[in-house]
């Protein structure tokens, strides 16, 4: 049975524990009603209401939802407001001001603690810093850093300025972070020499030094270089200063730049379905509205808490629950450098019992490869680690099988935690969907409902509502504080991506959903247009069909589609036709590994594809199209049952069947 079937025959129900509904937040599904039934009868009242409750505002917005450019909304537009201040001075003078805001745990299992306190003098000195190197309000700073303490600085520290930040996960190519650069006409690059990941040194800053000598990227002024470990990395006079250089002599004090709600506080890089990642411009206020409030919502989230969420801060993820959302609500957070199968597959267990970790949000990927290294090793099975400290636990990235959602409820959650399934995406900057931990019973696999003031549904081509248990695209029917606002420098790609005519002025999200027939739950059933999900990382089918065809002394011609992966969810295949004879055996191994190596200098090792199959031509119809639904068949082996009668060239399927 495929995932999906199995998903869509699911009828196992984990009602919330009556202790957990007593002193939830939000308190049983009376309690989720009711938010929601305010939001239908007054939205504007009731987002304006938790805006003025959630955030410190230097001046109040008089205005909460402006329509009038739509799609282009604004919302409390007329209020003033930073963004570090809300995260950080804002917790100052109450109890929270010692308390460890940040517990990071380094690669090679050092930790490191730093209470709200230290953390804002630490923004504030390296605000400093970016400033006295005319780093100002409106500027662009790409931030290329490992997981670490100062990633998270780095990005305050830009949202004290008003500087926006762009960062880019560290596992991208040179050649992702100098488009990268261009795009955003960043002034500066904020990285470290080297990055600790399982137990290997691996460098950073020379991958920035050969993104900048490509050219284009003139705009960037200063480098400045976190040494993140004792080995030198080359340096440019003038240009590249480290740390140590910049932060010296700087005041732990810097006044915060007030900012308009709606100014842009960074810029995120996503897949589309075009070859050119999407600069997805997130707002100030709205944004930060969102962050702290689904801490609140999703995580239930109390002072006691240890909060960890596992993602890099070089995704939506990571921004908005590790650099935003737990500081904003004050919590205690976990940040770890590591990678979750070093020393060992335990490490994960191991450092929930640390740590007295209490919500832990990670996602399906990892926990399918935890288990797949559980089942072979069993030294490394949570059962080992004291996991008693969990309340809550999340899932985040992709859809969660119910065999992994079990298994992740019964031996991390100890049958005792709620499974928080958060289905949302970069563009929509916070948690949309997903159940209440002490309100919505849980079914294996659905993200069940959404979130108070978020109104999905369910729509086909054309726009018109579906039925419950019918399957169709999933669509947002009002805008919500923490949207996208533009794509950086491309308002049109905005319209026509988010907001087709066909829609009706609904968000079109890019994923095919369904309905429950009982409960009107919500399952995602995976993405609709030309964007593939490996271990829960968006890529786009066109950015590695490009990547491939560039290398033009070997390809002719590439076609990617995706197939289902039991460890990865999605696993990249590749249809390539080289310029030269068909090569056989080692020598079709030779080629695509080099063709793997290729793609990974392009993009990154993500994007590396899983199948590379070779043919001397790609199903076309006589029109000329590649016909990849025949790909999709061929790349998960099934027997072709389609119509083949449109096909130019019928032998070259038995060619392409093969994977190396
Ligand atoms: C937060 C994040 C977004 C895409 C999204 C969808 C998939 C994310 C999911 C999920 C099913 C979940 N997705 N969470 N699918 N259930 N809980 O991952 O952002 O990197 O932009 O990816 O990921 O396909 O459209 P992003």
């Amino acid at each position: 049975m495929s995932a999906i079937e199995s998903v869509l025959i699911e009828n196992r129900v984990f009602p919330p524990s009556e202790a957990l509904v007593k002193a939830a937040r939000i308190s049983g599904m009376a309690g989720y009603e009711a938010l929601c039934a305010e939001a239908e009868k007054d939205f504007t009242g009731f987002w304006g209401r938790l805006a003025r409750e959630n955030l410190t505002w230097d001046k109040p917005f008089t205005r909460v939802l402006d329509e009038s450019a739509k799609p282009f909304y604004k919302w409390f537009d007329d209020g003033m407001l930073n963004a570090s201040v809300n995260c950080l001075d804002r917790h100052m003078g109450t109890p929270v001001e010692n308390k460890t805001a940040i517990i990071f745990e380094a690669d090679d299992g050092a930790v490191t603690q730093v209470t709200y306190k230290q953390l804002l003098a630490r923004v504030c000195q390296f605000a400093n810093a970016l400033k006295a190197h005319g780093v100002q309000k409106g500027d662009r700073v790409l931030i290329y850093m490992p997981m670490t303490i100062e990633g998270v600085v780095a990005m305050q520290a830009c949202a004290r300025l008003g500087a926006i930040h762009s960062v880019v996960f560290g596992g991208f190519s040179a050649k992702a972070l100098q488009e990268r650069i261009i795009d955003g006409g960043a002034v500066a690059v904020v990285t470290a020499n080297y990055q600790m990941r399982g137990g290997k040194e691996l460098p950073l800053k020379a991958i920035v030094d050969e993104a900048l000598a490509m050219g284009g990227c003139e705009s960037i002024r200063n480098v400045f270089v976190y040494e993140r470990s004792a080995s030198a990395c080359p340096m440019q006079a003038g240009r590249d200063k480290t740390f140590a250089e910049v932060l010296k002599g700087q005041p732990t004090e810097c006044a915060p730049v007030s900012v308009e709600a709606e100014h842009p506080l960074y810029i995120l890089y996503t897949s589309g379905s075009t070859g050119k990642p999407k600069g997805v411009q997130h707002s100030t206020g709205g944004y930060l509205l969102q962050a702290k409030l689904t801490m609140d919502w999703s995580f239930d989230l109390q002072p006691s808490d240890v909060f960890w969420c596992t993602a890099d801060i070089g995704w939506v993820t990571g921004h908005t629950y590790c650099t935003y959302g737990p500081l904003a609500a004050g919590a205690t957070e976990i940040v770890f450098e590591g990678i979750p199968t070093f020393p060992d597959a335990g490490r994960f267990w191991q450092m929930i019992e640390r740590h007295k970790c209490s919500v832990f949000y990670t996602a399906p990927t990892a926990i399918r490869s935890l288990i797949k290294a559980a089942e072979t090793h069993d030294a490394v099975h949570p059962r080992h680690s004291n996991l008693s400290s969990l309340r809550i636990i999340g899932s985040v990235g992709e859809p969660i099988n119910p065999e992994a959602w079990m298994w992740y409820y019964k031996n991390v959650g100890g049958e005792r935690c709620p499974i928080i399934d958060t289905y949302w995406q970069t563009e929509t900057g916070a948690h949309m969907i997903n159940p209440l931990p002490g309100a919505t019973p849980l079914v294996p696999g659905s993200c069940t409902l959404p979130l108070p003031g978020i109104f999905p549904a369910i729509v086909d081509e054309t726009g018109h509502e579906m039925p419950n248990g019918t399957g169709g695209m999933l669509v947002y029917k009002k805008p919500w504080p923490s949207m996208v606002r533009t794509i950086w420098g491309d308002p049109e790609r905005f319209k026509k991506t988010y907001f087709p005519e066909e829609m009706k002025g609904y968000y079109l999200a890019g994923d095919g959903a369904v309905r429950s027939a009982d409960r009107g739950y919500f399952r995602v059933t995976g993405r609709i247009d030309d964007v593939l999900n490996v271990s829960g990382h968006r890529l786009g089918t066109m950015e590695v069909e490009s990547a491939l065809v560039a290398k033009t002394d070997l390809v002719a011609e590439a076609a990617v589609v995706a197939r289902p992966d039991e460890l990865t969810g999605e696993a990249i295949c590749a249809f390539v036709v080289l310029k030269r004879s068909l090569p056989h055996g080692a020598e079709a191994d030779k080629i695509a590994k080099e063709l793997r190596d290729w793609v990974a200098k392009e993009i990154g090792p993500i994007a590396k594809p899983k199948d590379i199959r070779f043919g001397e031509n790609l199903p076309k119809t006589r029109s000329g199209k590649i016909m990849r639904r025949l790909l999709r068949s061929l790349a998960k082996g099934e027997a072709i049952t389609q119509d083949t009668s449109t096909l130019e060239n019928p032998a070259i399927l038995d060619q392409l069947g093969q994977t190396h």
